[in-house]
Formats: structure tokens, sequence, C-alpha cells
């Protein structure tokens, strides 16, 4: 350990604070706590350890103190291997999730390491795995099915390594993953499949198993479950329930199964004969059970149009208006899960409306006859019965067809000599063609929202009854429905809709009819009832009421005032009101068919009349520049008084006054353009009266008198003056009245001109005024052209001329 060239004559080894070898000069000293195999060499100073114990670790120090001083020291570490290496677990059997197990790893040696190894790999904490205790103590907390091992404890330190014997875990887990399977696997079986369900889960122990049928305990256990020769009610929710006995879980997983029959037949069949222009359905009739349903037409899938649509999840097809083009091959397919069926087609061959096979013959047969043979030696002889009575003899039968006709014909053959015979029947059957087809209604009356019943009643044999509305074949709806063979048409309860022609058509094999129309009216009302009239009349007036009802047939009416009857009819006239004739009309409108009745009223209320209405004027002869007072008289009460003028509302000016109640209207300075109609208006709640017009023409005048000459052959002279009334003229010429209108001519003597006065006289007032008028003949012409003249001047000369010639 320590090399030195040199001697060390003075030096010592120490363990630890114990001194081992002390020397010096030759001369040596053991220390006291030298433990056995310890030696030194004098020599060489070294010291040797043999059979070294754990005892020996410890700090050697070599000291050396001459001839130099040195030191060395090292630490002695002696170790222990590995022994006595022991691993237990506290349980081994154990359950998935619920356990926590735990291992423990003891060993001898120094130092110790400790670690796990699960299989192959070394074990780490984290998770569900704890290490505690230096890795002596390995924890898994919720064991999982992986952790069965095998584990063990490896222990090593720096000079030697043991691992422990295997270690097994025994871990129960499951049932998990559970799965069902059926063979064959398919969404839907068809009725009398075999059906193997078998169940599988991860699971251990091995699980065990049974069965539940849509929630109910079937008595089945075992891991699969065969359902034989299935049928559709067997379909359901079938359950495998899969049971651990260690872990004590349970789980269950759920198959569907599901059976269905399979559809056997399809046919299509329809509703009716198709014609031309009417409606017509088809039906397909499936029998088994139907998902869906498709319609074809010439081998083509037919979608819903303007013309077709599909009822009742496509089992009719129905047609609108049938026309030529629907001819064709109809067919239907139905499918379901398992199958799928397309029917035979119905070959769609639409009539036209006038369809010969509607026209019916009809062959009269008027004989039977029947033969009858047998082969026989001798010939046999043959009898006849009908049902049981003999009817004839011999090889043929001949009889007249009668009603009674029909029955089981018999021929008997026998034969005289074996005694043997024979039978052979025929039975024959009459039918009579249909006839005296009527649709009839009893003793029913039609009435809204009421059931009613038409029966189609018919002589003969009737085999089918179809009914018609408006031509058009009926069938079942909207709360139509047929019963006792079609021969009663029931409405539950009638609408306005169900108005029309309605006829049924009676066939058999030979014959068919259809019956007149039976028009059918529905009655109804009287709905809303109402009143018309005023509601305030005046007294002495009339009042005329009129009531209507929407009813048919019409309703009838009657009156009632304040609950007295008081008249019937449509229209009521109350007259001659007076004051008491106030109170409530009420009309009752009453449909005697349909029994339904309804009121309406109405409150009249009678008010006193305005009986006379005029007015006056004060002073009766009104003059201009003065003052005129116009009263309104009124006979009667009324609300309101008010004036008019020239029918426009009169109103108060500076000039015109109203009194407070309206009675007087002052006008005050009176002018011409006051002038004009004044009425008085008085009013109450139901009208207005007017008075009689008041026509106020003021007095004036006369002024501004005016003379006009008109010129021409002879003048003429107007006068006119301004005055109310109109002036009357005189006409003066040097003293003389030559006229007493306002236009005079100019007479000829006075072709020399004159001096003309004209007097304008007021013949109210006999106020006058004039104006004169200096005229002269030539003057008078000389505007006039000289040719004009000159032609008067002939025609006047011209008997003249003619004596002259
Ligand atoms: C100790 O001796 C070895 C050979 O035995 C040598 O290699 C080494 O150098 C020596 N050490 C000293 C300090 O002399
Ligand atoms: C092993 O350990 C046990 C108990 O710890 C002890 O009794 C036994 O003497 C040990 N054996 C050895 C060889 O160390
Ligand atoms: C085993 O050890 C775990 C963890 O300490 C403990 O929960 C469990 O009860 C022990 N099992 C037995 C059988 O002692
Ligand atoms: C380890 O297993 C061997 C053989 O498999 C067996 O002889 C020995 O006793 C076991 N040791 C322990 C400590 O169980
Ligand atoms: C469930 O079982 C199937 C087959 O039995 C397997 O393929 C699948 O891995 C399992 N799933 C689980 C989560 O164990
Ligand atoms: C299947 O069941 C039907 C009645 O459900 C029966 O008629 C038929 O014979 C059964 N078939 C078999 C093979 O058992
Ligand atoms: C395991 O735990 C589950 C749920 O916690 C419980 O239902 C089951 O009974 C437990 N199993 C055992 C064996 O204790
Ligand atoms: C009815 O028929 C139409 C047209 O072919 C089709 O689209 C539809 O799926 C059908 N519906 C049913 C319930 O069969
Ligand atoms: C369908 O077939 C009928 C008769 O087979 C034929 O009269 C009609 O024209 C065909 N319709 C169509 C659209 O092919
Ligand atoms: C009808 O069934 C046949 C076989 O039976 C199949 O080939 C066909 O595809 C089915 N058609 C429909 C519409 O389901
Ligand atoms: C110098 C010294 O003491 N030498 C001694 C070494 O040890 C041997 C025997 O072990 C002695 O004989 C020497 O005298
Ligand atoms: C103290 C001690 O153990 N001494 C022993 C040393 O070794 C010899 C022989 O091996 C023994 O006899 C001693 O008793």
């Amino acid at each position: 350990i320590v090399n030195d060239t040199g001697t060390i004559t003075v030096g010592l080894w120490l363990f630890g604070p114990s001194t081992l070898f002390m020397w010096y000069q030759g001369n040596m000293i053991q220390g006291t706590s030298l433990q056995n195999g310890t030696e030194f060499n004098n020599s060489t100073y070294q010291l040797t350890l043999s059979s070294v114990t754990l005892r020996n670790s410890g700090l050697y120090v070599l000291e050396a103190f001459t001839p130099i001083k040195a030191r060395a020291e090292m630490t002695l570490d002696v170790q222990e291997p590995v022994s006595n290496v022991t691993s237990f677990v506290n349980m081994t059997n154990l359950v998935e999730f619920n356990d926590t197990v735990t291992f423990t790893c003891n060993a001898s040696g120094t130092p110790l390491w400790f670690s796990w190894q699960n299989r192959s790999s070394i074990v780490t904490a984290g998770g569900r795995v704890e290490l505690r205790n230096g890795g002596r103590e390995l924890f898994i907390n919720g064991v999982m099915r992986y952790d069965e091992g095998p584990f063990k404890c490896l222990v090593e330190n720096n000079i030697s390594k043991v691992e422990t014997n295997q270690t097994n875990l025994n871990i129960s887990y499951g049932p998990s993953n559970l799965t069902v399977t059926a063979l064959p696997e398919k969404e839907a079986y068809i009725s009398g499949s075999d059906i193997f369900l078998s169940c599988s889960a991860d699971s251990k122990p091995t699980a065990s198993f049974y069965w539940m049928y849509n929630g109910i305990h079937l008595n089945v256990s075992g891991s699969s479950y065969n359902l034989r020769n299935t049928t559709q009610n067997i379909s359901g929710q079938y359950a495998c329930v899969a049971k651990n006995a260690v872990t004590l879980r349970s789980v269950a997983v759920i198959k569907n199964i599901k059976v269905v029959d399979p559809i056997l037949s399809v046919t299509v069949n329809p509703a009716g004969s198709p014609v031309e222009g009417n409606a017509f359905n088809l039906s397909c009739n499936v029998v088994g059970p139907v998902d869906s349903i498709h319609w074809m037409k010439n081998g083509t899938y037919l979608g819903a149009n303007d013309m077709i649509t599909f009822f009742n999840n496509n089992s009719t097809l129905s047609f609108y208006r049938l026309g030529l083009s629907d001819d064709g091959l109809y067919q239907c397919a139905a499918s379901n899960a398992v199958s799928n069926i397309t029917s035979k087609a119905y070959n769609l061959m639409v009539n036209c409306e006038y369809d010969v096979s509607r026209t019916s013959m009809f062959l009269v047969i008027l004989q039977i006859k029947m033969g009858c043979s047998a082969d026989s030696h001798p010939p046999s002889r043959y009898s006849w019965f009908l049902n049981v009575t003999k009817v004839g003899e011999g090889p043929v039968l001949t009889r007249a067809l009668s009603p009674d006709s029909g029955g089981r014909y018999t021929c008997m053959a026998s034969n005289e000599i074996t005694g043997s015979s024979s039978n052979v029947s025929l039975e024959l059957t009459l039918i009579y063609p249909v006839s005296h087809v009527i649709v009839n209604a009893g003793n029913q009356q039609p009435v809204f929202n009421q059931p009613f019943t038409l029966t189609c009643t018919a002589s003969g044999d009737v085999e089918h009854i179809q009914w018609m509305k408006n031509s058009m074949f009926l069938y079942p709806y909207n709360g139509i429905t047929f019963s006792n063979n079609n021969s009663t048409l029931s409405f539950q309860s009638l609408n306005l809709n169900d108005d029309g022609n309605y006829q049924c058509e009676a066939s058999n094999s030979v014959s068919h009819m259809t019956s007149p129309a039976y028009d059918l009216m529905v009655t109804y009302g009287p709905w809303n009832t109402e009143v018309a009239g005023p509601r305030m009349a005046e007294m002495g007036s009339n009042v005329t009421f009129r009531c209507s009802a929407v009813s048919r047939p019409h309703s009838q009416y009657s009156w009632f005032y304040n609950n007295l009857k008081v008249g019937d009819g449509p229209v009521f006239v109350k007259a001659a009101l007076s004051l008491t004739s106030s109170g409530q009309y009420t009309c009752m409108a009453f449909n005697n068919i349909t029994g339904g009745s309804s009121s309406a009223s109405l409150e009249l209320t009678v008010i006193e009349a305005i009986v006379k209405v005029d007015v006056t004027a004060d002073p009766p002869f009104p003059l201009a520049s003065q003052s005129l007072r116009l009263t309104c008289n009124v006979t009667g009460a009324y609300n309101r008084l008010h004036w008019l003028q020239n029918n426009q509302n009169f109103q108060p000016s500076d000039r015109v006054t109203f009194s407070a109640d309206n009675t007087t209207v002052t006008i005050k300075a009176l002018q011409p353009a006051d002038n004009g109609r004044y009425q008085c208006v008085a009013s109450n709640s139901v009208r207005q009266h007017f008075s009689q017009p008041y026509n106020l023409a003021v007095i004036f005048g006369p002024h501004s008198v005016q003379i006009t000459v008109t010129n021409g052959i002879p003048p003429v002279l107007t006068c006119l003056a301004e005055s109310q009334p109109p002036a009357v003229y005189h006409w003066i010429l040097e003293n003389n009245t030559v006229g007493n209108v306002s236009s005079i001519v100019l007479p000829i003597k006075s072709i020399f001109g004159g001096n003309y006065t004209c007097v304008a006289k007021n013949p109210w007032t006999n106020i006058t005024l004039q104006a004169s008028q200096v005229v002269n003949y030539p003057d008078a012409a000389v505007s006039v052209q000289a040719s004009v003249m000159l032609t008067a001047l002939l025609i006047l000369l011209i008997p003249v001329l003619d004596e002259w010639l």
C-alpha cells in the first residue's frame, strides 16, 4: 500500500483512533486493539489483513516520523455478499380492480439494493405501482389482469447479486367484452329460419351464461341459444347475461332479432270500372306483412304526378281522371325485409263513357230443352225430376220456361232388365233481369249535420249495386259508408258538399240498370238571421222592418213586439207610430224542414215628430236699406234649428244677426245682394225638416233710367230702369202718352223727330224716375247702310210702280 524506497526508522500504523503497530530503531510495539489476522512486515512496513470481516472496515493510516516525515492513509471497506434472500406476497388470488397486493423482499448482506422484475421487465414506481422501504416492498393497487407476473425480487450489492424464485399472481377478471353473435347474421329472418345465438366474454374464471327475452328470464343457460323454426312473434330483444362467480360481476348484451313472415300473395284489384274522365282506383291487396309497395305500368315504376296519387302507404293507386293513355298493364310490387312479390298484371282498358259494354242485350228464352243419354242395352228408360217432382219421361225433356222452372233437374236412366239405374243432375238457376231501380230516401229529410241514408231498391235478382253521384262512381270516404250489400248509402253527417244527383246501378250477370237520379239537396238553416230597419222613428210615421236568414228551404218569419206576436212574413210594417210603439221588434226565422229556428231583434225608439216648419218675414215687403226679420215657426219638438240661404248654410255677419235660439234672423240695411231663397231647417234625431223657402226680393228703385235707340226701320226706343219689383214705363211725347211698355217703335209720323220721355215707376213704392231722348228719323237711320235704305224704299214703292206700268 505504501511504497518507499527509503527505510522508516520510526513509524506507526493506525486503524481509526487506535494504534496497530509502532516501531522505532528496531523495536516494535503492538497495539492492544490489534485483531486476529493482522500482520506487520518490519522490513517492508507492509500491513497484511487476513480473513477480514466487516470489523476490519475503517481508516488505516501509516505515519513515518524518521528519517522523513510522511503520512499515507486509506479507507478499507469490507463488504458482505448478499445472502439469505427471501420474498413474500401477502395474497396471490386477486380480483381485478378490487384488490391491492403487497410484495416484500428480505435479504442479508451489505449493502443491499432491491429491485423487482415482472416477467422480463424491471418494475418502476408510478400509477398503480408503489415501491416502499428502499424497494423492499412493492404495492400494486387495483390489480389488473395483466399483473399476473411472474414477479421476482432482485437483491444486489457491489460484490454479489441474488434473485428470488418467481411468484405468480392469480387475477380473476371479467366478464368483459361480451358479444352475442347470431348465425346466420341478418337484419331480418324469414319465418321458419333457424337462428343460432352464441355469447362470449373475456372472463377468468370462465363466465357462466344465461338468456333473457324482452327482459324476461328464460330458463336457458350456456353460451349458446338456438331458435329453431322461428315465427314472427318470437321477434324481440334477446339478452345474454354473463356472470363471473369470483369477481361477482355480471354483464348483459342485447341482440335484436326480427323474424318476418314472407309476403304470400299480391294482387291488383280495380275499384269500379274504368270510365274515361272518371276517377278510378286500383288497390294492391297483399297477404302478409308489407313494408313498401311500388306500382309499375308496363314494367316501369310509377311515381305520383298530376294525374295519379298513392294512398294508404301506396296500397291504393288513384287516378284523378282516367284518360285513354292510362291503358296498360299495372302491377304492384310489395316487399318486406325478407321477401318481395310482384303481382300479376292488371290490364287496364279505359272505357269510353258510352262504351258498348254498357249496353245490355236481353235474350228471351221461352223453352227449356234438356237431353239425357246413357249407354245401356237394352236402351234405358229415362225419367226426369225437378227437385223431387217427376216432370217427364224420355231422353229429351221439353218444358216451357216459367218463373218456377228453376231448380235441380235430375235425369234418371234405368235398365229394366238389369234393374240398374244411374242419375245425372243439373242445377238450373233463373236469374231475373234487374228492373225498377230506384233510389229512395223514405220519408227522411236531408238535414245539415244529421245522418241520412239512401236506399237502392230494384226488382229482379240483384247481385251488385254501385252508387254514383253526379255520374261519378262513389266510394266510401269522408263519412260515406255502404251497407246491406251496397244497397244502403249512409251519410254519417250531411254537409253542403253532399248535394248532388245520386243514382244507383243494380246489376247481375245478365243485366244492369241505373236508377233515375235522386236530387239530394241538403236542407239547413236558418242561419245568420238579421233584421234591417230604422232604430229611431218619428211619431206618426211608418217603419218597415225586413228580416232575412240563410236557409234552405226559405225560412218563414214571424214578428214579435215585446214578445207579443204582431205579424208574419219577411217584411213587417208598423204604421202610425206613437210613443208607445217604442220597444223591441223581434223576427223569428223558422225552417219547417230542418225544424231549426233563430231570431234577431231590433230596438225601436219613437220620438215626437216635427209637424210643420215655416218662415215668416217682417215687414212683409222688404225695402232696401231697411231691416228684415225672418222668424222660423216650428210645430213639434226639435233638437236644432239652422238656416239656409240659397241652399248654403246661412251664418251671422255684420249686417245679419241670429237670435240665441236661432228662431229669428235679422238682416239690417237690406241690399239687392241679399235676395235669395231663405229656409229654416229644424232637426231631430230622425231627420231634418225644411221650411218652404222664403224668396227675398228687396224692394228698391227705380234708378239708372236709360233709353237706348235701336237703329233700323223703324227705330226702336227701349227704356230700362233698375227696380224691384220691375218698373212700369210710360213714354211721353209732347205731353202725350205714346206707350206703356219699356220698348216703343218710333211712329212714322215722328219721322221728323221728337223729344221722347220715359217715366219709370216702382209699382210698390210708386216712386218714379224719368229720362228723355231727342230722336230724329234721319239721325236714327244715319248708320243704316244706303243699300238697305234703297231696298226698303223700293219695297215701299213697288205697289205704286205696278199701277204705273
Ligand atoms: C511504488 O513502487 C511501485 C513499483 O513497485 C512504483 O511504480 C511506484 O512509483 C512507487 N511509488 C513511489 C511513491 O515511490
Ligand atoms: C438467514 O436469516 C435468518 C433470519 O433472518 C437467520 O436466522 C439465519 O441465521 C440467516 N442465515 C444466514 C446464513 O445468514
Ligand atoms: C395485502 O396488502 C394490501 C396492501 O397493504 C392490503 O390492502 C391487503 O389487505 C393485504 N391482503 C391481505 C390478505 O392481508
Ligand atoms: C427455489 O426453487 C428451487 C427449485 O425450484 C427450490 O429447490 C428452492 O427451495 C426454492 N427456494 C426458495 C427460497 O423457495
Ligand atoms: C373483444 O373481443 C374481441 C374478439 O373476441 C377482440 O378482438 C377484442 O380485442 C376484444 N376487445 C377487448 C377490449 O378486449
Ligand atoms: C315449423 O313450424 C310450423 C308451424 O309453426 C310447422 O307446421 C312445421 O312443421 C315446423 N317445421 C319444422 C321443420 O319443424
Ligand atoms: C369488486 O368490485 C365490484 C365493484 O366495485 C363489486 O361489484 C364486486 O362485488 C367486487 N368483487 C368482489 C369479489 O368483491
Ligand atoms: C310509395 O311509392 C313511391 C313511388 O314509387 C315511393 O317513392 C315510396 O317510397 C313508396 N312508399 C312506400 C311506403 O312504399
Ligand atoms: C302499355 O301496354 C299496353 C298494352 O300492353 C299498351 O296498349 C300501351 O300503349 C303501353 N303503354 C306504354 C306507355 O307503353
Ligand atoms: C326481390 O327479391 C329478389 C330475390 O328474391 C331480389 O333479387 C330482388 O333484388 C328483390 N327486389 C327488391 C326490390 O327487394
Ligand atoms: C530490525 C528488527 O527488529 N528486525 C527483526 C525483524 O523481525 C525478525 C523476526 O521476525 C527479527 O528476527 C529481526 O530482528
Ligand atoms: C483474540 C483471538 O481471537 N485470538 C486468537 C487468534 O488466533 C489464534 C489461532 O488462530 C487463536 O488461538 C487465538 O485465540
